[in-house]
């Protein structure tokens, strides 16, 4: 049998196996081959026709914001509304063809905004441009999903799609430690109690793919889906916001029946008629989770009025490529003050983590 005949057979066990308490380790190690199976077809296509390329654009600013949906959503409009941009806007399919960037300033950060060709249901097989969509979106910071408010379950359609290309919305990896070892069985060892798959099930899975000897360590209540997006590797994770266009055409009671019917919480909004707008704005800003870094120079005084924007988690190495390119290579060490550091005035490498509105400053070595 081949794989696509595997896969088929896996799909039809499945289809006619009820899923309850009794069946749930059965199904459960479906879904994991079935997944192994997806890989395997996925690499040897790849090889064939390397399609899952994405559009070749340079990141800049201090964030990257994509927009995925449908075709003649609107996301052509909200790119031109949001940065100044001048996407093509019309109202027949498929209008815009390649990646378009814009830029959007919001309170001090610089967010680079993709605007993308619209995909269909099937995009993450092939289907039109859509893998080259997709793999745009790997890269984002953020995503943006824009419905129409007429066809609301695109939303649906739109998640399957970033599911099957190995995007993962809004989830964290899982935090589960997999060691190999060479013989001895595999062993358990659990930090927290696992109550969404047993233990027996964790094994069978993990000898799927090939793992017969091993140590495990479980850090998380993960379940048997996230388990496999581990071990099978190649998982992207990303932020998301689900943004509903072109509200000027409906009225609250419509929007509100709408919002009832998707998990997510939508922004409602119109792109064409400017309604919502900054509230969209508000919203990329706190989910791209931004802090201010106070730049204090060599014995001047602390530049307050101006904080350099960067993401949460970021490094002295990550503000030093920011504000120069041979910064990094003068760089001696750094000084901070503020929550990052225990005392103030603490000396401080390039890998240091720093905090919201720390004060930093940055001493180079004399003489480069
Ligand atoms: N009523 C209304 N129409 C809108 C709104 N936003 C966009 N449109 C219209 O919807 C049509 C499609 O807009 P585009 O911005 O080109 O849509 P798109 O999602 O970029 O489309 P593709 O590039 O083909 O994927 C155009 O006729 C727009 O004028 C809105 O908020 N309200
Ligand atoms: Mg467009």
């Amino acid at each position: 049998m081949g794989v696509p005949e595997k896969i088929q057979a896996i799909k039809d066990e499945m289809a006619k196996t009820q899923i309850n308490k009794a069946t749930e380790h059965h199904v459960g190690l479906l879904k994991a081959k079935l997944a192994k199976l997806k890989r395997e077809q996925e690499e040897s296509k790849s090889k064939s026709s390397g399609s899952s390329v994405g559009f070749d654009i340079k990141r800049t600013g201090d964030a990257t914001v994509v927009f995925i949906g449908l075709p003649s959503v609107g996301k052509s409009t909200l790119l031109n509304r949001l940065t100044g941009a001048k996407s093509a806007v019309a109202a027949f399919q498929f209008t815009t063809t390649t990646v378009v960037p814009g830029i959007m300033e919001l309170r001090g950060a610089k967010i680079q905004v993709l605007d993308l060709p619209g995909i269909i249901k099937g995009a993450s097989t092939g289907k039109g441009l859509g893998k080259r969509v997709l793999a745009v979106a790997k890269s984002a910071d953020l995503v943006l999903i824009i419905l129409d408010v007429f066809q609301p379950y695109h939303d649906g359609v739109i998640r399957t799609e970033l599911q099957n290309i190995g995007i993962r919305l809004d989830q964290k990896p899982p935090n589960i430690v997999v060691e190999k070892t060479s013989d001895g069985g595999l062993s358990v060892n659990q930090q927290v109690p696992l109550t969404k798959m047993s233990i027996s099930l964790l094994k069978d899975i993990l000898r799927v793919y090939g793992m017969n000897n091993g140590r495990v360590l479980i850090r998380e209540d993960v379940d048997s889906e996230q388990l496999v997006d581990f071990i099978s590797g190649n998982k992207t994770y990303v932020q998301s916001l689900t943004v509903m266009n072109k509200i000027d055409l409906v009225n609250q009671g419509f929007l509100n029946e709408l919002q009832s019917n998707i998990k997510a919480k939508i922004i409602p909004i119109s792109a064409d008629s400017d309604i919502n707008i900054t509230a969209l704005k508000d919203a990329i800003y706190e989910k791209l989770d931004f802090i201010r870094i106070y730049m204090r120079p060599k014995g001047g005084e602390t530049d307050y009025k101006e904080p350099l924007i960067t993401r949460n988690g970021s490094t002295v190495l990550d503000i030093c490529n920011k504000l120069h390119r041979d910064m990094r290579r003068d760089f001696k060490h750094a000084l901070v003050w503020g929550k990052s550091v225990k005392f103030g005035g603490q000396r401080v490498g390039l890998s240091h983590i720093l905090q919201d509105e720390d004060v930093l400053t940055i001493l180079k070595n004399r003489g480069t």
